[in-house]
């Protein structure tokens, strides 16, 4: 079992309309789908051998309350085909640019500015901006500010971090976006700890961090130091980034959905991505409802480069209740989402459901299956 930023956090469960992604265009017309926080992130740890980066509950936005959700004709939209629910660069200074020259090596510099939604998580720091910065001496600065609507950062049981994909590549690495690398301070009742992971498989293993690693926290800001070679780095080259807030009871992430770009030369661009040939990987969670009211399954679609359709199927015994398809859309490998369906009276006891999911390029996803205990 592997942790990440803290561990396996018991979870305040809740439901919220997930927000309609920004991007990409073809999928902003698409109903956003409907997520929640995990109840446990033992359940997710438990459900297989793959790690979990950990769950983050979701950002309420006044458009996405509770109250929204349940009146929402939520049901009838399922049956047919239910929704799941800038950097700027900075040219090498002349004084930079000479002393590379003289020395003789591909280092540079340069910086980035990055930001998240203000207020859109009440019950865990608040991301705002995460700003990246590299050096002619080969070290990472990163920053992360938090800003008031949220919690205040540092508080105990919070943990504080950001997760990298060294190679921009989002089939490689954990399923959390293609990430190589997560480090976070985890403020305990105790003291603050410095956490450092690497992949291991689909999630996270805890390993020994590189020795230039830092991470320090003073008023709303944490900032990282680390040398872009500990992390395999080379001079010119670049990662992805997503910064990592979690409480106990909820969670942020910046950006809200995919990852920030940062290129340790100014003006390179991303490396194009290969074919996707890595399939998502599913995870059916136990899940309860009551007979003539609408049950909410809950799973997780986590695919690297975060677009999957789902297909989540009821069964009484052997037979096949019901079967939900949620179209092509975003999907936070970070976040575990529901699953709708309205109970029929005569429906209770044991039943079971499974979910499986494709991408965008159809790679086909294990399929996994939960109990469904229906009263
Ligand atoms: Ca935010
Ligand atoms: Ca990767
Ligand atoms: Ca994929």
């Amino acid at each position: 079992m592997v942790e990440f930023f803290g561990g396996l956090i018991q979870r305040e469960a809740r439901s919220v309309r997930r927000k309609p992604s920004p991007s990409p265009a073809p999928l902003q017309s698409i109903p956003p789908r409907v997520r929640r926080t995990a109840r446990s992130l033992a359940v997710l740890i438990s459900g297989s051998a793959d790690p979990a980066f950990g769950c983050v509950s979701p950002a309420l936005e006044p458009a996405e309350t509770l109250d929204g959700l349940e009146t929402a004709p939520r049901e009838d939209a399922m049956r047919r085909k239910p929704p799941r629910t800038r950097r700027w660069l900075r040219a090498l200074s002349l004084a930079a640019l000479g002393a590379l020259v003289l020395a003789g090596i591909a280092g540079a510099a340069n910086s980035g500015s990055f930001t998240d939604r203000p207020g859109d998580v009440k019950l865990a720091a608040d991301v705002t901006n995460i700003d990246v910065s590299n050096d002619d001496a080969g070290t990472i600065t990163i920053g992360l500010t938090f800003g008031d609507g949220g919690l205040t950062p540092g508080l105990p049981g919070e943990d504080l971090g950001v997760a990298l994909d060294l190679d921009q590549n989002p089939d490689t690495g954990t399923v959390y976006y293609g990430t190589e690398v997560g480090f976070a301070l985890d403020f305990g009742v105790s003291g603050t700890t410095l956490k450092f992971e690497r992949a291991a498989g689909s999630g996270f293993a805890s390993a020994p961090a590189p020795a230039s690693l830092q991470g320090t926290i003073n008023g709303a800001t944490v900032t990282f130091s680390v040398k872009a070679a500990d992390l395999g780095l080379a001079p010119n080259g670049g990662f992805n980034i997503v910064a990592v807030s979690e409480s106990p009871l909820a969670g942020d992430l910046g950006p809200d959905f995919g990852t920030f770009n940062y290129q340790l030369v100014a003006g390179t661009p991303p490396p194009a991505l290969p074919p996707d040939t890595r399939a998502p990987l599913d995870h059916a969670f136990a899940s309860h409802g009551a007979h003539g009211r609408v049950a909410r399954l809950a799973y997780a679609a986590q695919d690297g480069r975060g677009v999957t359709a789902d297909t989540v199927r009821v069964y009484r015994r052997g037979r096949l209740l019901r079967t939900i398809q949620i179209s092509l859309s975003n999907a936070s490998p970070f976040y575990v989402y529901d699953a709708r369906w309205r109970v029929p009276r005569t429906v209770r006891g044991r039943l079971r459901f499974c979910v499986g999911s494709v991408d965008a390029a159809r790679n086909k996803s294990n399929s996994s299956c939960a109990p469904l205990v229906i009263r």
